[in-house]
């Protein structure tokens, strides 16, 4: 049969990537066709994504996959979670959206949990409250600027606002809210309740609900003409990255499995038939999202590689660049970390000098500092790996079930002494793969709203169309 061809965008907080997806009726292959950076700019004391270039950079993409493939079926956009963006009464964008590690929201989260308080937004929304949630960026910006209320039509979370960008249809795509604190945990559907106890107007929310593996519409034919395309679909595949990279996941039995989708984040976690709200997972942190197909994943948000990311963007400011692979290699050369840090510390959590938070968090817990980029990686990915452990152990105890094997995916599992240690400190069997996990359950969703696939071949589909890699634990001397 003709292989079919359609696009995932897939955005993460520091790179975006147009994917291209072939599908030729027994495998999926995707191929990267443009890759570009997401660097947040610093306004006016404020933090903000730059999402008028990053639409320039997708467009620009979507251009060169269709010179050079021709024919296009679709497109989808996936992205990491809770940022929005705000439409005004003439269809515009009306500012730049803030970045979730932007401060404006501190100020306003004792006003916010006197009207919900944290354990019963747990209850209603099955999100762990985290000041990143929209709902607290929302609330801080009706509160700064109550006018807005008046000025905005509609918000837009991001996948949602570039899917708008390019068919001019508003959705709130199930998957991508199930992230926001502001969606019912069990409905999935915006939680009016939540809205009203906080006062935030009703009308913000687009009219239209769509489940993960929606047609919207079609790609304006403004557009079409820009980038020399034919009629394209737009879909709201699993717009949430971490929705789509669970998506790919070639679960052999999904009852021992839990994964870990390894990127800027870490999220430690495992799909189960509906959401997971007791005190206990309240109490580990623990937070509940949709998944395609309305089932719910229960996981928690670890700091990932943003650490090491962040260290890396500081080597480089100071003349020494170090690529992924050769601080994988330092970090493997080092040996055993000499300290272990909490990834999860206030202290890693904004943007800025990371080596020298890593020293400062070892000498008050007296630790031993590490001195060399190698050491400081070591630090850093083995840190992960312990984090890892906990999370599993508790998601053990709070599902009742244990935990066999670890799906680890996404592009973080690269570093092989991350997947290694993994094995060893959890103790259990590690299979990584796919490294590109959200483009792969982007596209898949996609075929699935085509209907060119069925829902109980997908495992299957994914299983033979990637390599996956199997580590064991190894028994080894901890630090
Ligand atoms: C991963 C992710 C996480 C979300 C975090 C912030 O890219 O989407 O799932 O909690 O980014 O939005």
């Amino acid at each position: 049969s003709e292989t079919q061809k359609l696009l995932a965008i897939d955005l993460g907080a520091s790179s975006g990537r147009v994917m291209l997806g072939s599908y030729d009726g027994s495998t999926i292959q995707v191929e990267e066709i443009h890759r570009f950076d997401n660097t947040p700019v610093q306004v006016q004391g404020h933090l903000h994504w730059d999402v008028l270039r990053l639409f320039q950079e997708i467009k620009q993409g979507v251009r060169e996959a269709a010179r050079v493939h021709g024919k296009l079926l679709s497109l989808s956009v996936d992205t990491w979670g809770v940022d929005y963006g705000f439409i005004d009464h003439r269809g515009k964008l009306l500012y730049a959206p803030h970045h979730y590690r932007d401060q404006r929201t501190e100020p306003h989260r004792s006003g916010l949990e006197e009207l919900i308080p944290p354990r019963e937004q747990f209850t209603l929304t099955g999100n762990q409250p985290a000041l990143i949630n929209t709902v607290y960026q929302l609330y801080a910006d009706l509160q700064d600027h109550p006018s807005l209320a008046e000025s905005v039509k509609t918000m837009l979370l991001t996948p949602d606002l570039f899917h708008y960008l390019f068919s001019g249809v508003a959705a709130a795509e199930k998957s991508i809210w199930s992230t926001s604190g502001l969606a019912d945990a069990v409905t999935g559907e915006p939680s009016h309740e939540v809205f009203k106890r906080l006062g935030l107007p009703l009308s913000l929310i687009p009219g239209l609900v769509a489940a993960s593996g929606t047609v919207l519409g079609e790609v304006t034919p403004a557009i079409q003409e820009e980038l020399g395309l034919g009629a394209m679909k737009v879909i709201a595949g699993a717009s949430h990255d971490t929705a789509s990279a669970v998506a790919s996941i070639p679960y052999v039995n999904k009852d021992g499995a839990a994964f870990i989708s390894c990127g800027t984040w870490s999220l430690v976690g495992r799909e189960s038939e509906g959401p997971v709200i007791t005190d206990e997972s309240y109490a580990y942190g623990f937070t509940n999202e949709g998944c395609y197909g309305g089932t719910n994943r229960v996981l928690k948000n670890i700091t990932g590689l943003w650490i090491l990311q962040e260290s890396q963007r500081h080597w480089a400011a100071s003349g020494q660049r170090i690529g992924h692979a050769e601080l994988a290699e330092l970090a493997a050369a080092a040996g055993p970390a000499v300290a272990i840090i909490d990834p999860d510390d206030p202290l890693f959590s904004t943007p800025g000098d990371m080596p020298q938070r890593i020293a400062e968090y070892c000498r008050r817990t007296g630790q031993t500092e590490p001195r060399t980029p190698g050491e400081t990686a070591r630090v850093i990915v083995e840190s992960l790996a312990h984090a890892y452990s906990v999370a599993i152990d508790e998601l053990e105890e709070i599902t009742g079930e244990p935990v066999r094997v670890i799906h680890m995916v996404g592009g973080g599992i690269q570093n092989r002494l991350l997947c290694q240690l993994t094995a060893d400190v959890t103790g259990r069997e590690v299979v990584a793969g796919p490294v590109e996990a959200s483009a792969i359950g982007n596209i898949v969703t996609q075929l699935l709203a085509l209907g060119l696939v069925e829902r109980a071949d997908v495992s299957e589909l994914i299983a033979h169309s990637s390599s996956l890699i199997t580590y064991q634990p190894s028994h080894r001397t901890n630090p």
